[in-house]
C-alpha cells in the first residue's frame, strides 16, 4: 500500500484527464486534484471523480468463473485457464486457426492491446481479430489516412483551440462527453472567435455555439459538399495553398459544384443563409478548424463525409498550417493508441498495415518468428460477431460489452449465444460475461501500470497506486499463461514496462513511432506526442506536437483532396418507418455502462434509458413526458420513457445506447457497414414511434 499519492490518469475516455490518487484510510484511493496536466488542469467529470468506486470489491470480480451445469461457478485460476486453452486447443485441431476469434477494447493500455494482437497472432495463428474502435473512430482513421496519409486523432494540441479563429464542431457532445474540454471552447469565445455546431439536436454543446446547424441525421456529406460549393461560388478558395499543398483539386471541386446550395438545403433542413453564414464565420478568420466525432462519423458513409469536411479544410488552406486543421475528437481512453498497435483485423504494431511485406518482416522479426507464419488482414468487429458460431467456433474478449453495445444487438446476443466456447476477461460480470463459458477477473487501471494515447496522440503513464485484491490477475498474466498453456513459454512478459520496450521496436519506423519513448520518459515530461522515433546518439527527440506543418505523410507531401458525393442513409424512412432514430451518450454513463452502472451517485444522476422526442411527435402519439414510448425498426423494438423537448428535430428521436434490457438503443440499430471503414451506421436508422401506454 502506498503511503503518499500517486499521479495518473482517468480510466474512461479519451481525454485522459490527470488525476491523482491518494490512500484512504480504509486501504483505497480516492480521487484528488492533479493541476499540472495541461489538458484538464485538475478539472473532471463525475465519472472520473467517482471512478475508484468500481475498484471496490462489492461490484467486481474477484474470483473466474467456470460454467458448470449451465450456470458461472467460482472455479480456480488453473482451472479456468486450463479449460480456455483446452477449449481453444480443441477448436483449432477441429476447424483450424481461423476458427478462433479475438475482440479487444480502445479502453485496454498500448501494453495490452499489443499483446492481444501478438497473442492472436503468434500463439493462436488466428487472422479473426478486432475490436469495438472499430465502432468508434474507424471513418475518421480511414479518411485521414486517405487525405494526409496519416491518422492521428488530433494533429495538434487542445491547447491550440482557444487561439484558433472558429472551430465548427461536427456531431460531437463534448460538454457531456468530455466536460473538461469544454473549457478550450469557451476560452476561444473570449479571445473573440466563434464556434459552430453541428448536430440535430440542441445539446449541451449547441447551446455555447455562435451558429447551431441541426441537419436532418445521416446528411452531414451533402452539408460539407454544399459549404464547399459556396466557398468556390464566393471566391474563397485559397489557390495558392491548393496549387502548392494539395492534389485532386479539379475532381473535388467538379463533385462539390454539383451540389447547389439549395439541393443542400432539401437534403440537410439546414437553410441557404445558415449555410453563407457558416462559410464567412468560417472562412473570415485567418486560421480555423473542423472537428468530426462519432455525429458524422458513426455512418454507413462515414468515411466520404469525413472526406468532405477534409476537402473544406484543404480548398480553404486550413490543414497542416499553425492553429488551423482538421481533428477528430476520438472517444475511449485508448482510443488512439488501441488502433495503433495490432488488435486491429489489418494491422500490426506502429500503425503497420498487414499486408506490407515489410512491415510483416519487421515485425515478425522483433517477434522472432517467420513472415510467413503470420497471418493476413481478418474481418471488422461486426462482420467477426456476426460470424460467431458459424465459421468462428470460439471467441477470447478483452474489453468490450457487445451484448450492449453492437449494433443489432439482439442478433449478436444470439452469434455469442451460439458459441462452441466464450471467454471474457472483465473486472465486472458485464452482459457479455454473463453469457461466458469462462470468465477472468481483471485488475484495472489504478492497480497497475500502463500507457494511454490521448485523442492528442500524447502517450500517456498510468502508474499503478494500490495491490488489487485477492483473486484477481492482470490481463496481460492472462495471456502469458493461456500463451504458456498452448505452447508458447517466451514472449509474453507480464510487466507493461518490459511490453513497452519491446513495443518500442516493434514501432520503430513505422507510422505511429514510439521508439523515442520510455516509461522515464514519460514520468518526467507528462507525455509525449508520437511520432517520437529514437535518434542516434544521446539526442532524444522531442515527440511531436504538431503534424503536417511542413509536409503531409503522403508520398509525395501533398494533401490529397477526395471526390466525393452525396448519397442517402441505408435506410431512409417511409411509410412503416417514418422517424430516424439516433443515438449517443448522457454524461453521468459510461458506454455500456458495465462500470458507470455500478456507481450510486452516476444512477441516481442517469438512472435508465429514455427516448427524447420533439413535443410535436409526442402530441401525434398522445404520449405526455414521462410515459412509456416503443421505438420499433426492422430489427426490433424498444420501450422507455418520452423525454419530450423542442431540441430535437421532430422528425428524429434520440436514444442513448448504456442500458441493456427493454431500453437497449441496439436492439434498434442498423449494421449497415461503410465500405471503407467498416463502420455501423449507429447514427442514423428508420423507426415507427409508438404510444406504449397500457
Ligand atoms: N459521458 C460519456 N462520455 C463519453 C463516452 C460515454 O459513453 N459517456 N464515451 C466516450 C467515447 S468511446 C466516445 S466515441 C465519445 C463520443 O463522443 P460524442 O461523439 O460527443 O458522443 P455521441 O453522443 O455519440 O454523439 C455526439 C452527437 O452526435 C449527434 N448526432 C447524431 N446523429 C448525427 C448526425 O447524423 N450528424 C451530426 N452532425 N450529429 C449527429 C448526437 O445528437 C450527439 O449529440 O465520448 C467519449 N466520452
Ligand atoms: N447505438 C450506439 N452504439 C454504440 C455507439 C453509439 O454511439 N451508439 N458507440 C460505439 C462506440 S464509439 C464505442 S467505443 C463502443 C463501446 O462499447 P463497448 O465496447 O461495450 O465499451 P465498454 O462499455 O467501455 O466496455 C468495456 C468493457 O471492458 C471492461 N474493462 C474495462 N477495463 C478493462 C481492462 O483493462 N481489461 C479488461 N479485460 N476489461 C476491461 C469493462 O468493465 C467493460 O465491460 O460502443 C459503440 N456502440
Ligand atoms: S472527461 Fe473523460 S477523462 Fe476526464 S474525468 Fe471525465 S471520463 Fe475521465
Ligand atoms: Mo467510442
Amino acid at each position: 500500500m502506498q503511503t503518499t499519492s500517486t499521479p495518473t490518469h482517468c480510466p474512461y475516455c479519451a481525454l485522459q484527464c490527470g488525476m491523482n490518487l491518494s490512500p484512504t484510510p480504509e486501504g483505497g484511493v480516492e480521487v484528488t486534484e492533479r493541476a499540472d496536466f495541461p489538458v484538464n488542469r485538475g478539472a473532471l467529470c463525475g465519472k472520473g471523480r467517482t471512478a475508484p468506486e468500481v475498484l471496490s470489491s462489492r461490484v467486481r470480480l474477484t474470483s473466474p468463473l467456470v460454467r458448470s451445469g449451465g450456470t458461472l461457478v467460482p472455479a480456480t485460476w488453473d482451472e479456468a485457464l486450463d479449460r480456455i486453452a483446452g477449449e481453444l486447443a480443441r477448436v483449432r485441431a477441429e476447424h483450424g486457426p481461423d476458427a478462433l476469434g479475438v475482440f479487444g477494447g480502445g479502453g485496454l493500455t498500448n501494453e495490452k492491446a499489443y499483446t492481444l494482437g501478438k497473442f492472436a497472432r503468434v500463439v493462436l495463428g488466428t487472422s479473426q481479430i478486432d475490436y469495438n474502435g472499430r465502432f468508434c473512430m474507424s471513418s475518421a482513421a480511414a479518411g485521414g489516412i486517405k487525405a494526409f496519409g496519416l491518422d492521428r486523432g488530433l494533429p495538434f494540441p487542445m491547447e491550440d483551440i482557444p487561439r484558433t479563429g472558429c472551430v465548427i464542431l461536427v456531431g460531437s457532445n463534448l460538454a457531456e462527453t468530455m466536460p473538461p474540454s469544454l473549457r478550450f471552447f469557451n476560452e476561444l469565445k473570449e479571445n473573440g472567435g466563434t464556434l459552430i455546431v453541428v448536430d440535430p439536436r440542441r445539446t449541451k454543446t449547441a447551446e455555447q455555439a455562435d451558429l447551431h446547424l441541426m441537419p436532418r441525421p445521416g446528411t452531414d456529406l451533402a452539408l460539407a459538399l454544399g459549404l464547399l460549393h459556396l466557398v468556390v461560388a464566393e471566391g474563397r478558395v485559397d489557390e495558392e495553398y491548393v496549387r502548392e499543398r494539395t492534389s485532386g483539386w479539379e475532381e473535388a471541386r467538379a463533385a462539390a459544384m454539383a451540389h447547389w446550395p439549395e439541393y443542400v438545403e432539401r437534403i440537410t433542413g439546414v437553410s441557404v443563409p445558415q449555410l453563407r453564414e457558416t462559410v464567412r464565420m468560417f472562412c473570415e478568420p485567418e486560421a480555423a478548424m473542423v472537428l468530426t466525432a462519432r455525429g458524422p462519423e458513426q455512418q454507413s458513409k462515414g468515411t466520404d463525409t469525413v472526406g468532405a469536411w477534409i476537402n473544406l479544410c484543404l480548398a480553404t488552406g486550413r490543414a497542416g498550417r499553425p492553429l488551423s486543421g482538421y481533428g477528430c475528437l476520438t472517444g475511449q481512453g485508448n482510443g488512439q493508441g488501441g488502433r495503433e498497435h495490432g488488435q486491429k483485423a489489418d494491422q500490426l504494431p506502429g500503425y503497420r498495415k498487414l499486408d506490407d511485406p515489410a512491415a510483416r518482416a519487421h515485425v515478425a522479426a522483433v517477434w522472432g518468428v517467420d513472415p510467413d507464419s503470420l497471418p493476413g488482414p481478418g474481418r471488422s468487429a461486426y462482420e467477426l460477431l456476426d460470424a460467431l458460431g458459424t465459421d468462428i467456433r470460439s471467441l477470447l474478449l478483452m474489453g468490450s460489452n457487445p451484448v450492449v453495445s453492437a449494433p443489432r444487438a439482439a442478433h449478436i446476443e444470439e452469434r455469442l449465444k451460439s458459441l462452441d466456447f466464450l471467454a471474457v476477461c472483465d473486472v465486472v460480470l458485464s452482459e457479455t460475461a454473463a453469457l461466458a463459458d469462462v470468465v477472468l477477473p481483471v485488475t484495472q487501471w489504478a492497480e497497475e501500470t500502463g500507457t494511454t494515447t490521448n485523442l492528442e496522440g500524447r502517450v500517456l503513464l498510468r502508474r499503478r497506486a494500490l495491490t488489487p485484491p485477492e483473486g484477481v490477475r492482470s490481463d496481460l498474466e492472462v495471456m502469458r499463461e493461456l500463451a504458456a498453456r498452448l505452447g508458447v513459454e517466451k514472449g509474453f512478459p507480464t510487466d507493461a514496462e518490459e511490453v513497452f520496450e519491446e513495443l518500442r521496436r516493434a514501432s520503430a519506423g513505422g507510422p505511429a513511432d514510439y521508439s523515442g519513448i520510455t516509461y522515464r520518459r514519460l514520468a518526467e515530461e507528462n507525455g509525449v506526442f508520437w511520432p517520437c522515433p529514437a535518434l542516434e546518439g544521446d539526442d532524444a527527440h522531442p515527440g511531436t506536437p504538431r503534424l503536417f506543418l511542413d509536409r503531409f505523410a503522403t508520398p509525395d507531401g501533398r494533401a490529397r483532396f477526395v471526390p466525393v458525393s452525396h448519397r442517402p442513409t441505408a435506410e431512409e424512412p417511409d411509410d412503416d418507418y417514418p422517424v430516424l432514430l439516433t443515438t449517443g451518450r448522457v454524461v453521468a454513463q459510461y458506454q455500456s455502462g458495465a462500470q458507470t452502472r455500478r456507481v450510486d451517485e452516476l444512477n441516481a444522476a442517469a438512472p435508465g434509458p429514455f427516448v427524447e422526442l420533439h413535443p410535436r411527435l409526442a402530441a401525434r402519439l398522445g404520449a405526455a413526458e414521462g410515459d412509456p414510448v416503443a421505438v420499433v425498426s426492422r430489427r426490433g423494438r424498444a420501450v422507455a420513457p418520452a423525454r419530450i423537448t423542442t431540441g430535437i428535430r421532430p422528425d428524429t428521436v434520440f436514444m442513448p445506447f448504456h442500458w441493456p434490457g427493454e431500453g437497449r438503443a441496439n436492439t434498434l440499430t442498423n449494421p449497415a457497414l461503410d465500405p471503407t471503414s467498416r463502420m455501423p451506421e449507429f447514427k442514423v436508422c428508420a423507426v415507427r414511434v409508438e404510444n406504449a401506454s397500457s
